[in-house]
């Protein structure tokens, strides 16, 4: 840093200069992100909410009514009116506040977690920060977790096993009302990770849709992660983390000897009141209606991509269950697949098991852009 600052101008001409470096959601090039454009609603809100923090939450007591508030309206969502939690930086924190959780109140010395072999890498930097041992669960021939596979790792050190309601590779739910009546049986703790699907699996049912129980209606689930900056539209950085019970946060809790309040269980310490307040606005102003309709745009998009790939000669490596479609070839790589794409200016991602191209249906994703994006794949293919 010099001693004298830059103009206003300068700075901003620079910024400009770094933003366009940037991809954007926009362009409708980011085919393999699970961000997307954030709801205008909701970017107003958080710019309403900057300076809000409720790591001090007795200094902000509107943002913390405006979470409780949440909290609430994402427990009626996902089956349960009492729940307690908090908004905080997205999927790996909650997921870490979850293990921490199930940890604290096992008391089991050298604890173990089973996680499904899709489950997000953020349980593995979980697992090293809480020093749990993992065990990873097989996956069946649909790419769900295979629960007589889960039933053979537990042991009496098991402290929690995980389910996913949305795999981050391929959109799979897992089939959770079994894990439930295995947790609750055993008294193990169990953690739904819906971080991709809790915005989107309760809209679709009964729409068309049958996807199975994954929420607090089963007995045995104890958390759940869902991230309002993925399928619920709002800006990053907003990840949800839902608790049955309030005694979950207490295991955890911290004493906070000079805040306005006196413990603590997130792991951040100051945390934006401006992911709550999107989330708050988006829920209340897209409303169930508003957010069925972003959920079955992203399906349909889903169903003509799926189709599409298929017709020009791709292999699906599953069908899609949510808006996430996987494919390879028998000629090509999946590198090669994915660089000759690349040059065409579309960013996709690899999945790791299977390998596959992946592609996520983001509501910034529109019928042009799926079909624009067909015609270079079939291109790439002569
Ligand atoms: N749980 C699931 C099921 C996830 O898919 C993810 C992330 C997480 C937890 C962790 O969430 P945070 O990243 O919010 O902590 N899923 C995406 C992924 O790993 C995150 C992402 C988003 C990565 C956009 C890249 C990107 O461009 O693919």
């Amino acid at each position: 840093m010099d001693d004298k600052g830059i103009s206003k101008n300068e700075v901003f001409e620079t910024l400009r200069n770094f933003k366009e470096q940037d991809m954007t959601h926009r362009s409708g090039k980011i085919l393999g992100s699970m961000c997307t454009c954030p709801h205008e609603v909701g970017v107003k809100a958080y710019c309403m909410f900057l300076e809000s923090n409720l790591g001090d939450p007795g200094l902000f007591q509107g943002t913390k009514t405006m979470e409780d508030e949440v909290i609430a309206m994402l427990g009626n969502l996902l089956g349960k009116n009492n729940v307690y939690g908090h908004i905080i930086t997205g999927g790996t924190e909650a997921n870490i506040m979850a293990m921490r959780a199930a940890r604290n109140s096992s008391g089991i010395k050298n604890p173990e977690i089973i996680v499904p072999k899709s489950a997000h890498f953020s349980f593995k930097k979980a697992a090293d920060m809480l020093c749990l041992k993992i065990k990873e669960a097989k996956l069946d021939d649909n790419y769900c977790v295979d629960v007589e596979s889960v039933n053979d790792l537990l042991s009496n050190h098991t402290i929690a096993v995980v389910g996913i309601a949305g795999t981050t590779e391929l959109g799979k739910v897992d089939p959770i009302e079994e894990l439930s009546n295995i947790c609750f049986e055993n008294e193990i703790f169990l953690h739904v990770d819906a971080a991709f699907g809790g915005f989107s699996i309760p809209f679709l049912n009964g729409r068309g849709y049958n996807f199975p129980k994954f929420d607090f209606s089963l007995q045995g689930v104890c958390s759940i992660t869902i991230d309002p900056h993925k399928m619920g539209l709002t800006p990053i950085p907003t990840g949800g983390i839902l608790f049955r019970d309030k005694s979950y946060l207490d295991v955890m809790s911290i004493e906070t000897p000079y805040l306005t309040e006196d413990r603590q269980s997130t792991i951040v310490g100051t945390r934006t009141g401006a992911s709550t307040a999107a989330t708050w606005a988006l829920m209340k102003y897209l409303g169930r209606n508003g957010y069925r309709k972003v959920a079955e745009r992203c399906m349909e998009h889903t169903r003509l991509l799926a189709q599409g790939v298929k017709d020009s000669g791709f292999i699906l490596v599953t069908e899609p269950q949510l808006n996430i479609v996987a494919f390879n070839s028998r000629e090509m790589t999946v590198w090669e697949i994915a660089d000759r794409l690349k040059e065409r200016g579309w960013a996709v991602s690899i999945s790791s098991y299977p390998q596959a191209i992946r592609i996520i249906v983001m509501p910034h994703l529109n019928k042009e852009h799926i079909e624009s994006f067909l015609t270079d794949l079939r291109e790439i293919r002569i």
